[in-house]
């Protein structure tokens, strides 16, 4: 892999895509795409951490998109996840409200409207969600980490865009999000506390198997799942927040790594997202650095400039 870097030089409450700027809500958190009105053009949605909101952006195909449409939810949004829930092929939203220990579900009309969200409560400090079928029924559920109470909530979803109360597992982890690890179809749990990725095999009926841990750098926060060298065994990539670093973890089918590949990333990585960004069939690595090590307290993140990583896929 190589990497080159670029500065985004923005930390103001905007969105910033190649210079078009955009207005949302105060203090911006977490972004997710998806099509909200059927109109084949990718858009935007973006939890807004220090209002009870998320801006919905509609997408004009052109990398332009028109004003924020704020959306209600539950205080300090932290993390969205875009699925369709009652199976009515239009895109529902899921967001995390930290300050009210609380999941926000809002089902989407398919023209950029939602109705009136529904609340669930989970457990204290929850961050980040990621949406999957468990328990294998063909109905979408939903996992969401609880920071400080060491838990994880899993809410199983009923197919009509209702769930179930949670049903709380412990686990000590910043992360959480979801992948066939094994290849044998149930779904696995793949989560991160200091120095450690942890994977849990899916049983198939909502319960997960006993933690395998694989070794990352300082304070793994966030992990981007995706087949990195292209052999279909799922792979991970961690932003190291302390070590200021990328691990990847190349999977071996089974639910364990390779030992990781480490990579100098930039001031407090925050975020790693995968896709294709040059077009040749490899999925790259781009990470957030939040720059943080003039405050590493995370209520003021946004304080220091922040930058992005690019790592390209020359081909492991
Ligand atoms: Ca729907
Ligand atoms: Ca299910
Ligand atoms: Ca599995
Ligand atoms: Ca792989």
């Amino acid at each position: 892999m190589s990497t080159k870097k670029y500065d985004t030089g923005n930390t103001s409450d905007d969105v910033n895509a190649d210079g078009v700027r955009c207005t949302v809500g105060d203090y911006p958190y977490f972004g997710a795409v998806g099509d909200f009105n059927n109109d084949s053009k990718l858009d935007l949605v973006v939890a807004n951490s220090f209002e009870s909101s998320v801006s919905l952006l509609l997408g004009k195909g052109d990398g332009t998109f028109q004003d924020q449409t704020k959306i209600t939810v539950g205080y300090e949004a932290k993390s969205i996840v875009v699925r369709d829930f009652n199976n009515d092929d239009k895109e529902d939203l899921a967001v995390v409200n930290k300050w009210d220990s609380s999941v926000s579900v809002l089902l989407g009309n398919g023209n950029g409207t939602f109705q009136n969200q529904t609340t669930y409560g989970i457990g204290f400090y929850p961050y980040y969600i990621a949406a999957g079928d468990f328990n294998n029924d063909n109905k979408i559920d939903l996992v969401v980490n609880n920071e400080v109470d060491f838990t994880i909530s899993i809410l199983f979803g009923n197919g009509n865009g209702t769930f179930q109360n949670q049903k709380v597992y412990p686990l000590r982890t910043t992360y959480v999000t979801v992948g066939d690890f094994n290849n044998d179809n149930n779904l696995d749990l793949v989560s991160s506390y200091f120095w450690t990725v942890n994977v849990q095999l899916g049983n198939g009926d909502g319960t997960f198997q006993n933690q395998i841990g694989s070794l990352v750098g300082n304070e793994p926060v966030y992990i981007a799942v995706g087949d990195f060298n292209n052999d279909s065994n799922l792979d991970l990539a961690v932003a190291n927040q302390g070590g200021n670093s990328l691990s990847v973890l190349l999977g071996y089918g089974n639910g364990s790594f390779r030992n990781q590949l480490q990579f100098s990333a930039g001031d407090g990585p925050q975020a790693v997202v995968a896709d294709d960004f040059n077009n040749d069939e490899k999925l790259d690595l781009a990470v957030v650095n939040a720059g943080m090590s003039d405050n590493r307290d995370k209520s003021h993140l946004g304080d220091t400039d922040g930058d992005v990583s690019i790592f390209l896929n020359s081909g492991v």
